[in-house]
């Protein structure tokens, strides 16, 4: 079973990783250079059957990074709150104001004013993937242009011209803008591969916590592929991801321990029930998953 290279890895992790203090102060268990495979044909998808994930969640934030948006008030709005603690934590900082979670994420929603004073997570994925900003010289200095470069139209053009060029790459990390994000970009270059008719994607993802984030990255990588084949009329051929500093936080010792005591079943399948007419007009009821039974959630903490 597939599951078996991620509760490997987490099992080295946690008994041969590197322990170390990390930015957040909870502390972890790290490992660096890894790389896990999965075989997307027939409609099989990377989907955690040790534990429950919320795909249709992860989903939602890839449709809103396609988006080009960057504050999470549409998330919120659809009641997916995996981005709502980085917001909360700097409002709380700067006013001092010990509000709720529920509380924040609601008043995001309901107030426009708010939500763009404390919604914004600063130009991260969505903006750099359809917007990355450009400049053109002008008198004694350089000006933003008014449209950036939209990466996913671009891939799926150069896909569909020029299959065999090795410069399908979808980036989030640039430099000049890393100050102005909530996160520097963890699932950070995408690049696309296509051969014998078949599209693969390698995703490298800098930082990863292998506990929480994963899950989500790994079924990402994996609907992404999914759309761009369908959108360059190819089939999906291989995810591949692959992560630099691969950690456990000393705090997921209890969901750590329940995950490698349960035993990995069934394949998951998605089948995407349309043809959308371009990247950008996927919507959430699209995607159908069968086949998917997994065990219960567990619940962990997520260090902000
Ligand atoms: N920071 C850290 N420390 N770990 C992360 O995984 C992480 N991920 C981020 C932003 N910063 C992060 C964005 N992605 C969850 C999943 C993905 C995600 C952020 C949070 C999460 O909390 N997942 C829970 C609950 C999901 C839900 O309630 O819908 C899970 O059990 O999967
Ligand atoms: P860092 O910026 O100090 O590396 O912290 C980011 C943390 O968030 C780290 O634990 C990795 C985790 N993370 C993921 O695993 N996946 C994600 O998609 C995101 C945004 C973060």
């Amino acid at each position: 079973h597939w599951e078996r290279q991620y509760l490997n890895l987490m099992h080295r992790i946690w008994t041969q990783g590197d322990e170390r203090v990390d930015r957040t102060g909870i502390g972890t268990r790290s490992l660096f250079g890894e790389t896990i495979r999965f075989d997307l044909s027939g409609g099989a998808m990377p989907l955690l059957t040790t534990k429950r994930v919320y795909w249709k969640t992860a989903t939602r934030e890839m449709l809103w990074f396609l988006t080009g948006d960057t504050n999470i008030r549409a998330l919120c709005a659809q009641g997916v709150e995996i981005w709502t603690d980085w917001p909360l934590d700097r409002y709380r900082r700067e006013t001092g104001d010990q509000i709720e979670r529920k509380d924040f994420s609601a008043r995001i929603v309901a107030d426009e004013a708010f939500a763009r004073q404390w919604g914004d997570l600063g130009p991260v994925y969505g903006k750099q993937w359809v917007d990355w900003p450009t400049y053109e010289p002008a008198g004694e200095g350089l000006f933003r242009r008014g449209q950036g470069v939209n990466q996913v139209t671009q891939v799926v053009e150069s896909l569909k011209t020029n299959p065999g060029s090795r410069r399908h790459i979808i980036e989030g990390w640039n430099v000049a803008e890393l100050d102005a994000m909530a996160l520097p970009p963890c699932h950070k270059t995408y690049q696309f591969h296509v051969s014998r008719g078949r599209l693969s994607c390698l995703l490298y993802q800098r930082s990863c916590d292998l506990g929480l984030g994963f899950a989500f990255n790994m079924w990402s990588l994996a609907l992404l592929t999914r759309m761009v084949a369908q959108q360059c009329n190819l089939e999906p051929g291989e995810a591949v991801w692959t992560g630099g500093d691969v950690h456990l936080y000393l705090n997921h010792a209890s969901l750590v321990e329940e995950q490698l005591a349960r035993e990995p079943y069934g394949d998951a399948h998605m089948a995407i029930l349309r043809r959308p007419d371009s990247m950008f007009d996927y919507r959430i009821e699209d995607f159908e998953v069968t086949g998917y039974a997994p065990q219960s959630h567990i619940a962990a903490p997520v260090a902000v």
